[in-house]
């Protein structure tokens, strides 16, 4: 596509934009993001940000594990305390009411709300009922996320995702979960990000559990959508009324030359980062080229789950954050090759928000059945400080703008997109990197866990106060 979404706001440097842009996040007049049914939103995860890991019968999760290993997370960070949500709900709640935003989209921590054997945790599930409740009383969108990483430890004893049973227990949570949470829950996710769950915790171990073994990736990723598949009828079975679907991160790859071996990697990224997760829920296979770059993972895939993988979705969330340049490794595969000179975050991803409409508008293409889209996840990580009270980060404030014109433009160009959710509400425990990257528009300091509003989030809810005001 030749309008290039950065384009559209400003391309300024973080060290330029300094000043200039703090005033001007509100969109164009021809934005649909001034649509009012575009739902503006913000999202956290349970173990990033509930702490309370011992409290209310809560059992361990393979994150309670991994991050108690010397050198998994960085600075030894644990998710033990974390923003202390599972204390400080109610506050977090007025907070997010009163920046004005309409949608909420947090997960729930299964070892918080089921023994071992199965049986219901009344003090966790309370937990979640009077936080969805109080959401509903003020009128915010809830999405619900069933399973961001936070994996009983008793199941990983047994085999965690490479054990098939596990994706039967899932179906198991997801019942419970849905007969006593309907009415509650405006959109149900069975999983965030499965490609993070089966390639970093299985395929390399740089998450929890830790494992390293491509086999072992695919073979996760299998059970983890068989999950997905397996809960899906229970939910609409259970709460008929709400919509339900998936959450993955996409990726997205360039070529670092013209030549053919070069654009092949660069598929070849995009197939092990979107289609591995694409394709079997839209269209019932894995794709045959993941087995060329990591030849001998088939999974073992029994009759009929295929299709329960497959069964429609009410809607796809997509979480995006940076692209890869890439080049061929001379083999089967790719390998990075970081570009120079160009906008990073604090994390080093690079700011690319043409890769964010260009990937939804090639899944258009792509996939017939592309179903209504929520990007359920997109922010960066700055190294933000409060001074004088106040929290200038703004950097953030032009990716977002950035990104959310890339958004408008996928819109524009046919792309069934219905709403947009910040990464993350609140600065928060940010795996193996653990306190020190700061992906909230709102900072926690965590000796005193006070919550400053930074500006990106005052932008934002100036934003949504305009558009609510108009006729
Ligand atoms: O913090 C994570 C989140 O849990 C899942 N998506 C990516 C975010 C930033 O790394």
């Amino acid at each position: 596509m030749a309008n290039d979404a950065s384009a559209v706001f400003d391309t300024l440097s973080p060290a330029v934009s300094r000043g200039s842009l703090a005033d001007s996040f509100t969109p164009p007049a021809d934005s649909t993001l001034w649509r009012k049914n575009f739902l503006l939103g913000a999202a956290t995860a349970s173990y990033q940000i509930e702490g309370a890991v011992n409290e209310d019968g809560r059992l361990p999760s393979i994150w309670d594990t991994f991050s108690a290993i010397p050198g998994k997370v960085l600075a030894g960070d644990t998710g033990a305390v974390a923003c202390d949500h599972y204390h400080r709900w109610e506050a977090d709640v007025e907070m997010l009411a009163s920046l004005g935003l309409e949608g909420y989209r947090l997960s729930i921590a299964w070892p918080r709300v089921m023994d071992a054997a199965g049986a219901p945790n009344r003090k966790g599930l309370d937990f979640y009922k009077r936080l969805l409740n109080r959401l509903k009383e003020k009128g915010i969108t809830t999405f619900v996320t069933l399973y961001h990483w936070d994996l009983p430890q008793h199941l990983e004893d047994r085999g965690g995702w490479l054990n098939r049973d596990t994706a039967y227990r899932f179906a198991d949570y997801a019942d419970l979960m849905s007969r006593e949470l309907a009415g509650t829950v405006d959109a149900w996710a069975t999983l965030n990000e499965p490609w993070c769950s089966a390639y970093l915790g299985y395929g390399n171990g740089h998450h929890a559990p830790g494992l390293a073994n491509d086999r072992f990736a695919t073979q996760a990723m299998h059970h983890l959508l068989l999950a997905h598949g397996l809960a899906m009828p229970v939910l609409r079975a259970n709460d008929p009324a709400s919509e339900k679907g998936i959450v993955a991160n996409i990726g997205r790859g360039t070529p670092n030359s013209d030549s053919a071996a070069d654009q092949r990697a660069a598929h070849l990224f995009e197939v092990q980062h979107n289609a591995w997760i694409l394709d079997p829920l839209l269209k019932g296979s894995y794709p045959q080229d993941l087995f060329e770059l990591w030849p001998g993972t088939e999974p073992l895939v029994l009759d009929g789950d295929m299709q329960t993988i497959s069964a429609p979705l009410d809607f796809l969330g997509i979480n995006y954050y940076f692209r890869t340049n890439v080049a061929s490794d001379g083999a089967h595969g790719f390998r990075d090759v970081p570009l120079e000179g160009v906008e990073r975050t604090q994390m080093g991803w690079e700011v690319y928000p043409d890769g964010l409409r260009d990937l939804l508008t090639g899944f258009k293409k792509t996939y017939h059945n592309l179903p209504p889209i929520y990007i359920t996840e997109n922010g960066m990580a700055s190294d933000d400080q409060v001074t004088d009270g106040h929290v200038e980060d703004t950097q953030r404030i032009s990716f977002l703008k950035r990104h959310l014109a890339a958004v408008d433009q996928a819109i524009k160009a046919g792309v069934d997109i219905r709403g947009y959710f910040l990464w993350s509400l609140m600065d928060n425990f940010e795996w193996a990197f653990g306190y020190e990257r700061r992906f909230g528009v709102v900072h926690v300091d965590y000796s005193t866990q006070k919550r400053t509003i930074k500006r990106s989030a005052e932008l934002v809810e100036k934003f949504l106060k305009e558009r609510k005001a108009r006729a």
